[in-house]
């Protein structure tokens, strides 16, 4: 390798395996493995699939997570209980059309969140989760990189865009009072760049029976996946075709692509039977070292004060975080300032936030006049955009189109 041919990236991996060694020699060279419990997809205990061919009890219940080191990257192996339903073949509810055309990875059921705390230091990183999961990340356990597996990363990614767009404009309405053109391009600049420094939806994706593998590089979690590292994983069911129901680019309402949870049993919806609460996160399996301790996490919040669910990491190699002596309860403020999107506004939020309470209030926000529209161009473009690389169907265009032109 050492000739004058060698090349940049050759010397980078070089460097990464030479540190990789020093660090951590067997861990870092053949991956590691964690395993959740059998038969704990019911969320917080009283969840039920919706009545649909394609999912039943076992689909979506996260067994374990195989984590394989590559030269420029890590890939993820997760292991379902279930066969994954293939998208080939069916069709899309509304319109009819080959699923298999919007759902081009080979699954369409599920996603798995998988936040990933680098730094192993309570409170510091970021403690939200995407919208729709009604959950937060512990503060022993915050965040600093996100792997978003979704069927449909591309739309995915362009529709959270568009939320935090119109957060963001809000926002700058709120503070300022008037939302100039120059705002709006900085404001899509910096969403941009936010978001690709902070998630990833992977796109490098295979699917064998009940197991699913995708890849996610270096260059986004700054080197192999760590033993070391503590990961808060969400599985969650795929709304797979954003109707128009779900396209709400409201604060509050926007769910990015996860089937909700209702009280009774449906069609469109995971059920919650046995009366239980129903504001319970959507989230059906939670990788957790015990049932009890999912059932724990996933029951543990408060609506009347704003207090989600908050999930805790695994950390295979069994990491501490720093800080984390006195308690359990995620509470304890360390310097670097957490982050919170949901509701407050997007990523804008330079200054720090007290870190006492994993989500802070929403930021009041004036209802839309005239001047809260600035960003509806951008929107129509990047849909545009969506509907021209085939990437969203015929309805699915009309119906979000619909709704970001009735906010004028
Ligand atoms: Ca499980
Ligand atoms: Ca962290």
């Amino acid at each position: 390798m050492r000739t004058n041919k060698t090349t940049l990236p050759a010397l980078k991996a070089l460097m990464i395996l030479t540190m990789s060694v020093v660090m951590l020699p067997d861990a870092r060279a053949e991956g590691f493995m964690v395993t959740d419990p059998r038969g704990d997809d019911f969320g917080a205990g009283d969840l039920v699939y919706p009545n649909r061919d394609d999912m039943d009890k076992g689909s979506l219940d996260l067994e374990r997570i195989e984590v394989e080191h590559r030269k420029d990257g890590t890939w993820f192996k997760v292991r379902l209980g279930r066969k994954i339903p293939d998208p080939k073949g069916q069709l899309t509810y509304v319109g009819k059309e080959p699923l298999q055309k919007l759902a081009r990875h080979g699954f369409y059921t599920f996603n798995i969140d998988i936040y990933v705390d680098r730094d192993r230091v309570v409170g510091s990183g970021r403690t939200d989760t995407l919208p729709g999961r009604k959950m937060s990340v512990s503060q022993n356990d915050a965040w600093e990189k996100a792997i978003v597996l979704t069927p449909r990363p591309k739309v995915a990614r362009a529709y959270y865009s568009m939320f935090l767009e119109r957060e963001r404009e809000k926002a700058i309405e709120a503070e300022k009072g008037r939302v100039d053109r120059e705002d709006v391009l900085q404001a899509q600049e910096d969403i941009q760049k936010e978001i690709s420094k902070y998630f990833f939806f992977p796109e490098q994706i295979s699917v064998t029976g009940r197991t699913i593998r995708f890849f996610v590089p270096d260059s986004f979690l700054g080197e192999s996946a760590s033993p070391e590292w503590g990961y808060s994983v969400l599985v969650t069911g795929c709304e797979v075709e954003q109707l128009s129901k779900v396209v709400e680019l409201t604060p509050g309402e926007f769910n990015l692509m996860v089937i909700p949870a209702a009280r009774g049993r449906h069609r469109d919806r995971f059920g919650i039977v046995n009366d239980s609460d129903g504001n319970q996160p959507p989230v059906i399996d939670v990788l957790a070292p015990s049932i009890d301790e999912q059932k724990r996490m996933l029951s543990d919040y408060d609506t009347r004060v704003d207090r989600l669910a908050a999930a805790r990491a695994i950390s295979p190699a069994g990491t501490i975080s720093e800080g984390s002596a006195v308690g359990q309860g995620g509470t304890v403020a360390m310097g670097t300032p957490t982050r919170a999107v949901g509701g407050s506004g997007g990523f804008s939020g330079v200054s720090p936030q007290p870190s006492v309470r994993p989500v802070p209030a929403p930021v009041p926000v004036p209802t839309d006049s005239p001047e809260a529209r600035r960003t509806i161009p951008a929107r129509l473009k990047t849909l545009n955009t969506l509907r021209d690389d085939g990437l969203i169907s015929n309805e699915e265009y009309l119906a979000l189109r619909r709704k970001i032109l009735s906010e004028i």
